[in-house]
């Protein structure tokens, strides 16, 4: 655990042996960087992200929970990336497998947060990093409430990875997919071209995406492996802000649930699980 000397706030720092690491912040439980075994930042964060609560950070990747986008009564993408974590010293065994570099963080339901959300809830966050550099989020989210009142929530790995050039990106496995186009009122629509490319703006959410969507970026000769369990659909997301030109390098791709809302009784728990890999180009999708 170290304090950040540019932001002041509290981060963990996770290497493994073979060279690669992870920055987790407390702030949002927000990972903002990710470096591979060959040393390079995969994950884009803006030169104007301010680490300033309760502003979100603009990058790396953001958990967004209770809610996403502005479609419910919450802020922006719900509260849970604009909410300080605390370290979770004894998390109950892992039903799925991660790896045994991490760190595990937790958010509880606080009493300011019930007045806007009226839901106990625990969200255990496991942040783990693979010897050969892979990155897993692994997010428990658990209703823990004494009534028996069933809760509801969406969620999203908002997570923003590194390109070269944008037009230069390709995006496959959600090809013949329907989606949610938010830049046309959530209207639904079926994928046409054999991948998503980028040539304006695209704020779409495609819906029970295959476990696997790799990013190809041809300049930089490298893909982006995504894989996900327990979250049925795919956010991508540029902003294409001619005013600004870091949309050029930055390309939102991440696992959600957001069609269907996920509903938890009270004791139940739910597991989303995204994992990303970082390979040379040369890697095929079908691999
Ligand atoms: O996932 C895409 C999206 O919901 C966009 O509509 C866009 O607003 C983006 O997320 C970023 O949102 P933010 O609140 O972080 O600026």
């Amino acid at each position: 655990r170290v304090k950040d000397r540019a932001t002041g706030l509290d981060k963990f720092v996770l290497r493994e042996a073979r060279g690669s690491s992870v920055e987790v912040y407390l702030y949002g439980g927000q990972v903002t960087f990710w470096k591979n075994n060959f040393g390079q930042q995969l994950l884009f964060v803006s030169n104007k992200a301010t680490f300033k609560p309760r502003k979100a950070v603009r990058g790396g990747i953001q958990i967004c929970f209770p809610q996403l986008g502005n479609h419910g009564v919450l802020e922006q993408h719900g509260f849970a990336r604009n909410r300080f974590w605390s370290v979770d010293e004894s998390p109950p065994p892992f039903p799925v497998a991660t790896s045994n570099c991490h760190i595990d963080l937790i958010l509880k339901s606080s009493p300011e947060d019930l007045k806007i959300w009226p839901h106990s809830y625990e969200f255990r966050l496991r942040v783990a990093l693979t010897p050969r550099g892979d990155l897993i989020l692994t997010s428990r989210i658990k209703n823990i409430s004494s009534d028996s009142k069933p809760f509801q929530f969406t969620f999203a790995y908002h997570t923003y990875f590194s390109v070269s050039d944008i037009s230069e990106v390709r995006v496959e496995g959600l090809e013949t997919l329907d989606y949610l186009d938010n830049l046309q009122s959530r209207k639904r629509f079926t994928e046409q071209g054999d991948a998503v490319v980028f040539e304006s703006e695209v704020d779409k959410v495609y819906l029970s995406a295959p476990p696997k969507v790799v990013v190809i970026d041809h300049e930089k000769k490298r893909t982006f492996v995504l894989r996900k369990e327990g979250l049925p659909d795919v956010v991508v997301w540029n902003p294409w802000d001619k005013k600004d030109e870091e949309y050029k390098s930055m390309l939102c791709v991440g696992a959600a649930a957001i069609e269907k809302p996920v509903t938890l009784k009270p004791g139940e728990e739910w597991i989303g699980k995204q994992e990303i890999s970082a390979v040379p180009s040369s890697y095929s999708s079908g691999q």
